[in-house]
């Protein structure tokens, strides 16, 4: 049993060795594609000419709809342009290596065929067709790894309802309340589903999520994480099973032991980086998870591709988000950013791929820095102009230096005594923009 800042696997006896292996192709990925799809993109974000700058999937809670109101938008919801085909090439031309969809969000639908519930695509909507089967498949194919975001709060579960003030019981809202015998008949409910999830779809993380509900503990999250550990042994869970996570932030705190494989920090980055730490952020491209029609927020490409950067280079995944429509596309403004970096990352790809985190103490003035095995990858934001570019001491000396653009053409460099450090001498022009890469082979 691990404490304190490193996540804990309990119930479950798992040597150090076995969980590296577990949680290898995981770190080894660093990019995924994040899908928050689901009857919230029916209103888009307006409800009864009501908009909001709030979150979309969250219209249930903001725009108070009551539960029966709600239920209603099953008959809009027919993506007959969902292609699951197109979404993962998307996902994977993006250099993105695993895909978390929303199998059911806070407002209970399923996006699946599930069996213990008719709100669900299949029953419910006049698509009569499973999404998630065809996005699974089509993701085994294309090589990405499937995995499934659930969420323990659920507004639409008889037994739960809400208790506050101006608020319609069966609408949406941040903490829910259980009917006696209510939390027995859910976990039930839960488990039935995530059995199902887990073992028609073959998923390769558990995403949870809405844990924060007065009515779930630490010991709740801790059987779940068992739980579903015996469904799929090698499957990996986030510390959002269970109450350890500290908010926004996302880490999970280090006063016990608390279930989950890893961290969450949510819309933002962690300062630095955090060794020993699984951990990933999830970010939306504009300002909400699910569709909004009116929200152009978007972040650009060069901010993307510099958090994905930044975020490896503390050794953390990024797990970026896209909200599809109603009629199953994925918004144009959302592909053309992916594109963006998808052609960053097919020139780059191994600088970010497999790495760890940089071998600097301090955050690098130019840029940032990742690392594997006996190379250190410089990413330069800023290029220097008068082309030389001073880099400090970080314990190894250097054989080589290169563009990762052209491994042949060696590049000059000299070691400062006694500063310590190096320069290195570029080529006037930055080969890239957004961020330039200097491979350095150490001795
Ligand atoms: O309430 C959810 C929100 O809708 C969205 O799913 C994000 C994604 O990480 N998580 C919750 C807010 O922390």
């Amino acid at each position: 049993m691990l404490t304190g800042a490193v996540m804990a696997q309990p119930a479950t006896t798992e040597s150090k060795a076995q969980h590296d292996q577990r949680m290898r192709w995981w770190r080894e990925a660093r990019f995924g594609m994040f899908i928050h799809w689901g009857l919230y993109a029916v209103p888009a974000g307006e409800y009864n000419g009501k908009r909001s700058d709030r979150i979309g999937e969250w219209i249930m809670e903001w725009a108070n709809i009551p539960r029966a109101d709600y239920e209603k938008f099953t008959n809009d919801f027919n993506p007959v342009k969902f292609d699951a085909k197109e979404w993962v090439r998307i996902a994977r031309d993006a250099g993105m290596k695993y895909i978390v969809i929303t199998s059911k969000h806070h407002d209970g639908f399923a996006l699946y065929d599930s069996k213990v519930s008719n709100y669900d695509i299949v029953d419910a909507t006049p698509y009569h067709r499973d999404p998630i089967k065809e996005l699974a498949a089509e993701a085994k194919k294309q090589g990405l790894v499937f995995c499934f975001y659930y969420s323990i709060l659920d507004w639409h579960y008889p037994a739960a309802y809400v208790d506050a003030p101006g608020k319609d019981p069966t609408a949406g809202n941040r903490t829910t309340k259980l009917r006696p015998g209510g939390k027995e008949e859910y976990l039930k409910y839960m488990k039935a589903q995530l059995r199902e999830l887990v073992t028609q779809y073959d998923p390769g993380v558990l995403w949870f999520d809405g844990e924060w509900q007065d009515w779930w503990t630490e010991e709740d999250g801790k059987a779940l994480y068992a739980y579903v550990r015996s469904l799929k042994p090698g499957i990996i869970i986030n510390n959002r099973v269970g109450r350890g996570r500290e908010g926004m932030k996302g880490l999970s705190k280090t006063d016990q032991t608390y279930a989950g494989d890893f961290g969450t920090p949510e819309q933002q980055i962690p300062p630095s980086g955090l060794p020993g730490v699984d951990w990933e952020s999830c970010m939306t491209m504009n300002t909400t998870w699910g569709f909004k029609f009116y929200d152009d927020k978007w972040k650009s490409p060069e901010v993307i591709i510099r958090n994905l950067i930044d975020i490896a280079s503390k050794g953390g995944n990024y797990l970026l988000n896209v909200g599809p429509t109603k009629e199953g596309l994925i918004p144009a403004p959302s592909v053309e950013r992916l594109a963006a970096v998808g052609a960053w990352m097919k020139i780059n790809g191994d600088s970010i791929y497999a790495t760890t985190a940089s071998p600097f103490s301090n955050q690098l003035s130019f840029g940032r820095a990742t690392s594997k095995g006996d190379r250190i990858y410089l990413h330069v934001f800023d290029w220097p102009a008068d082309g030389k570019l001073t880099v400090p001491s970080f314990g190894k000396e250097i054989k080589r230096a290169y563009l990762l653009i052209k491994p042949k053409s060696p590049l000059k460099f000299q070691h400062l005594d006694p500063a310590g450090g190096f320069t290195i001498e570029l080529p006037a022009q930055a080969p890239d923009p957004i961020a330039s890469v200097v491979v350095l082979e150490t001795k």
